[in-house]
């Protein structure tokens, strides 16, 4: 079966790719509509031709197995498809239905004319792939939709919605049946003798690039590009695109694609996308298992988290109730709604239209019986488990039979939330990440009862809210919080024997982290992270720092204060000598003698007991796969993306490397700091992760 099919409609060819499940541009995507386009040239009955795709899809772009794969391409490459269209005599359109995306697009900009369905999106999202377009992407959507659109898009990546396309001049118009309208805009194309536009020769929208545009916006990306090649080599083409005619355009477009595809980060963002996939899978629960339907949800809660997770809700079109006994509690809640989606509006990032249909979804609650009508609820009340078995209790009795009940708890122990209701089997945690709305991450935690459903049910429920899911087993702080543990006990520790908190945050945010955990300490109040600290045993043989206890006692509880391991002026952090002299008193007690420790040791020493407590979640099976903890640290806490997340980046640079951290620290530091079984094995034989069953 061919993966383009042909046929002729009134005198239009018509070339459909299928090739499931997202029609990936493979090779024999590439010939098939070589093959077409050339038998549309060569058939006098035939005066136009038209490019569609099934599997509610146009095309997601370039194969990016084949990508990956590393072996030349064989042909017809990309560019080759693009050269006969370019080089055809009669109209070529495409039609987009669901997402022309990367590769997908870049063919679809290359057509002379181009059709949309109101609900598709198109987009350029190689970026997020660690590359930039290989095909022209950057010259023909520049040259169509001008540097400022161009800029935005690509180096975000973002799909853009149907409408926003034909605003700027992506498409040409929008149509429920794009294929039919495609038909009839090539059959009217040829009838007109009208001249066929090709993007590349268009000049309107580069006529008069603003002076200082491209430096303004490479100041503009500066941070969040930090570290990282695809943006600046798609800024690069995007300004050739407007000042260098087309061919060199296309080679400097070319270049920086085959730089990226080279490159690790390319490498450590595949791994992301693929493990992002891989994370749906759960082993024993196949697609026999069909997750119930979220129509409705309830959030229990409407402090910051609960809110946040009602708007998640609401974002994804599923009405939600928020429930709040006090009255003014629940109108703080509904305030802090308001004003989110107010200043989304003012930033741009979503319509007046967009945040009023949401908000309308999201209606107050302030008694249990109002929860009946819920799919699922969600409990996010304050982190206490004897109150939040009170709730499930109430929750038990009022929501629906069939309902799913879940627990937003970072931590608790969800057998026991489980245990104060009749129906564990739908019992489930759902770990939402602050801010919730805007936070990818989803974990989900399996209770020893949680039933197959339930648990695919919460897994498709990441999906219908854009979320990553993962799934986690119960255990101290899952997967996230349990390995963060030992990332900030290991920030004190390096503060008493040398280190300054500007070096550590240095460190990391140099590596790529948006923020070093000093920093992220005083954001997120150091009360709060000592109470969390109180809350939990130490064994015997270890010890906390006494760092944060002395900066809590010193009224140092972070930015709400003004300062905390640094000093802030307005959202600046500034440099503060008190603290370096609180720190080396605690060296002085502790009988350290402080020195100067190499920025490699400190990115090591943070970021190896992680791995080493994820090579144990691994282990107890807590996390199904290392990539699954991956995902998680990419969308929840900050990793960088392009270092592929903990576990990948400890791969890349050997386990062993874990292990002889480990063996320095666990002496001083106590039991838990000792290498993982599993990292030792791995390590004794230089293996990787994937060694891991054998
Ligand atoms: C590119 O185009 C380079 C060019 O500029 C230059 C070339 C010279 N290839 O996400 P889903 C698989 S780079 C191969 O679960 P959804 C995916 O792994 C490319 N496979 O569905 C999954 O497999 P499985 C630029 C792909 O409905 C299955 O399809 N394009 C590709 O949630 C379903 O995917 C992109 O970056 C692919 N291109 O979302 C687009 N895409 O079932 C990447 C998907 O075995 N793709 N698969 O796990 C996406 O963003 C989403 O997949 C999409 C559908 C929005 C299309």
């Amino acid at each position: 079966m061919s993966v383009v099919s042909y046929r002729t409609a009134g005198g239009v060819a018509v070339l459909t790719i299928d090739n499931p499940p997202v029609n990936a541009l493979s090779h024999a995507v590439r010939a098939g509509l070589v093959e077409g386009l050339e038998r549309a040239a060569g058939d006098a009955a035939v005066v136009a031709a038209v490019l569609c795709g099934t599997n509610a899809c146009f095309s997601a772009g370039a194969d990016i197995e084949e990508i990956a794969s590393g072996l030349a391409l064989q042909a017809p490459l990309l560019a080759d498809v693009q050269a006969r269209i370019e080089a055809a005599r009669k109209p070529i359109v495409a039609a987009l239905e669901g997402t022309a995306l990367g590769g997908g697009l870049e063919i679809a900009l290359t057509c002379h004319w181009r059709t949309c369905a109101p609900t598709a999106r198109v987009g350029l999202p190689e970026v997020k792939l660690g590359l930039i377009p290989g095909a022209g992407g950057t010259l023909r959507f520049t040259r169509l939709a001008g540097p400022e659109s161009a800029l935005e898009a690509i180096t975000g990546g973002a799909q853009i919605p149907a409408a926003r396309a034909l605003e700027v001049g992506l498409v040409d118009a929008l149509a429920e049946d794009a294929v039919a309208a495609a038909i009839e805009l090539g059959r009217q194309a040829a009838a007109d003798g009208r001249p066929l536009r090709l993007a590349r020769d268009c000049g309107d929208r580069i006529r008069s690039v603003r002076p200082g545009l491209f430096a303004e916006f490479r100041r503009n990306i500066t941070r969040r590009a930090r570290g990282q090649l695809a943006p600046w080599r798609i800024v690069d083409s995007i300004e050739a695109a407007c000042m260098q005619p087309p061919e060199a355009a296309l080679a400097l477009e070319r270049a920086g694609f085959v730089a990226c595809r080279d490159s690790p980060q390319h490498q450590a963002l595949r791994h992301v996308f693929f493990a992002e996939r891989e994370a749906r899978r759960i082993p024993g629960i196949g697609a026999e298992v069909k997750p119930l339907p979220v129509r409705s949800a309830a959030v229990i809660g409407a402090g910051t988290m609960g809110t946040g997770i009602a708007m998640s809700f609401a974002n994804a079109g599923i009405p939600v109730l928020l429930r709040e006994a006090a009255p003014d509690a629940l109108e703080r809640g509904l305030a802090q709604v308001r004003s989110q989606y107010d200043g989304s509006v003012k930033r741009g990032s979503l319509t007046r239209e967009r945040a009023a249909a949401a908000l309308a979804l999201i209606r107050p609650a302030s008694d249990y019986a109002a929860l009946g009508s819920a799919d699922i609820v969600v409990e996010a009340v304050f982190e206490d488990l004897r109150l939040k078995q009170e709730v499930f209790g109430l929750l038990d009795r009022a929501a629906a039979p069939a309902a799913i009940l879940a627990t937003n708890t970072s931590s608790l122990d969800i057998d026991a939330i489980a245990a104060a209701t009749s129906r564990p089997e739908q019992v489930v945690g759902t770990h939402f990440f602050s801010p919730a709305h805007v936070m990818k991450l989803l974990e989900n935690v399996r209770g020893s009862r949680s039933s197959p459903q339930t648990l695919a049910t919460v897994m498709a429920l990441g999906r219908t809210l854009g979320k990553a899911a993962v799934l986690a087993g119960n255990c101290d702080g899952f997967i996230g919080n349990r390995m963060l543990m030992f990332y900030g006990a290991e920030a004190e520790f390096l503060l008493e024997e040398g280190a300054t908190p500007e070096q550590i945050d240095r460190v990391m945010e140099d590596f790529g982290f948006a923020m070093g955990p000093l920093a992220v300490r005083d954001l997120a109040g150091n009360d709060v992270g000592l109470l969390i600290r109180k809350g939990r045993k130490l064994p015997a043989d270890e010890r906390w720092s006494p760092i944060l206890e002395r900066v809590v006692a010193a009224g140092r509880l972070g930015q709400k204060t003004g300062k905390g391991f640094y000093r802030y002026e307005g959202r600046s952090r500034i440099s503060d000598p008190e603290v370096l002299t609180l720190i080396e008193a605690v060296s002085r007690d502790l009988g350290l003698k402080r020195r100067s420790i190499p920025d490699q040791e400190i990115l090591e020493r943070l970021l190896h007991p992680l791995v080493n407590e994820g090579a144990r979640i691994v282990d107890e099976g807590i996390a199904l796969r290392p990539g699954d903890i991956d995902v998680v640290y990419v969308n929840g806490y900050g990793f960088p993306a392009y270092k592929g997340g903990p576990m990948y980046w400890a791969e890349q640079a050997g386990l062993e490397r874990v292990v002889e951290t480990m063996r320095r620290l666990a002496p001083t530091h106590g039991a838990r700091w000792r290498p993982a079984p599993l990292l030792e094995r791995l390590a004794a034989t230089g293996a990787g992760w994937d060694a891991r069953a054998r």
